[in-house]
């Protein structure tokens, strides 16, 4: 088996990463039932306050974002996450569409069946596909369209990808649409690091489970156990990046394929860009978007930005 080669476009994906020079690994592979289990917690951690203070600010201007979308409007959600944020958008409106992207179909069907208890309302509809690889999303109803990317999930992107994401969800939308984007602005060092490496070590779970995930879903034989943790800090960036050390020098064979590291070799299996207000509106204008409101949390930690096409 292991001699065939990746056998599917995430596991080429993640040989040409693990034999590029530095070596790196998508954030989506994160994502399994186990790292979204793990997300899930880290969400809850005290230092990690990103979903706290968006929670807030949905909570408090929904009533707000939702009167950009409308009645009968469609919300298009890239990356479904939690049905908790769509809701308290859609909650207020009469007949809206929601459509969920997501390569798991598992998160898709919980993501459906919560929303629809949340908001009774809501006709639902789930797409089975790896936003990161460019989308086109065929048949959507009529009505005022919005794109929700909630979470810092942006901060995914490097600033080139993120403008390029941008422009493709502006285009989504329409003339008429509004694109709304959750950003984590940067702060103080000591903050976002905490948020990133915390006291309980769920955070360094979460990283590992990247090569835990390769294990479980294609047989790979390496040890997450050898890799440890690291978080740094690139001011000049203005993003937080998540690595894997290795522990010693290891060498694994990877579909076929030689991969060796040597002692304190890293992967970069994550960065977390922390655009500030200005610096998020001067990349989504690149990309072809005006804001239109801007909302914080009282604490002023994080930012929902809404957009209209320029
Ligand atoms: C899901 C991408 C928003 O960047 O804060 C959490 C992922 N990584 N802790 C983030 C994450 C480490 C998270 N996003």
């Amino acid at each position: 088996v292991a001699q065939d080669g990746p056998p599917d476009p995430l596991a080429r994906e993640v040989l040409a990463g693990l034999r590029s020079q530095p070596k790196s690994l998508p954030p989506k592979l994160f994502y399994d039932a186990a790292g979204s289990a793990l997300f899930d917690r880290i969400t809850e951690l005290p230092e990690y306050y990103l979903t706290r203070a968006e929670a807030e600010i949905l909570d408090r201007h929904g009533p707000e974002l939702a009167a950009l979308l409308g009645d009968g409007g469609v919300l298009i959600e890239p990356g479904c996450g939690s049905s908790v944020k769509a809701a308290s958008i859609l909650r207020h409106l009469a007949r809206p569409t929601y459509v969920g992207l997501d390569i798991e179909i598992d998160a898709l069907t919980r993501g459906a069946r919560e929303l629809r208890e949340r908001v009774p309302d809501v006709t639902v509809r789930s797409v089975p596909v790896d936003y990161t690889a460019g989308f086109d999303v065929p048949g959507l109803p009529e009505g005022r369209r919005m794109a929700f990317f909630p979470g810092s999930t942006i901060g995914n992107f490097d600033r080139d990808d993120a403008v390029a994401f941008l422009a493709r969800l502006r285009e989504l939308v329409g003339a008429d649409g509004v694109v709304v984007v959750g950003a984590d602005p940067w702060k103080d060092p000591a903050v976002l690091r905490a948020a990133y490496d915390d006291a309980a070590g769920v955070t360094a779970e979460f990283n590992r489970n990247a090569l835990r995930h390769l294990v479980r879903r294609y047989g790979l034989v390496l040890d997450p156990e050898r890799f440890a943790h690291e978080i740094r800090l690139d001011a000049d960036r203005r993003r937080i990046e998540m690595h894997l050390v290795s522990i010693g020098a290891q060498s694994w064979t990877i579909w076929g394929h030689p991969v060796r590291f040597e002692d304190r070799e890293t992967i970069h299996t994550e960065s977390c860009h922390k655009w500030t207000i200005d610096e998020f509106r001067a990349l989504a204008a690149e990309a072809g978007l005006r804001p239109v409101r801007t909302f914080t949390d009282r604490e002023g930690r994080f930012v929902e930005h809404a957009f209209a096409p320029l």
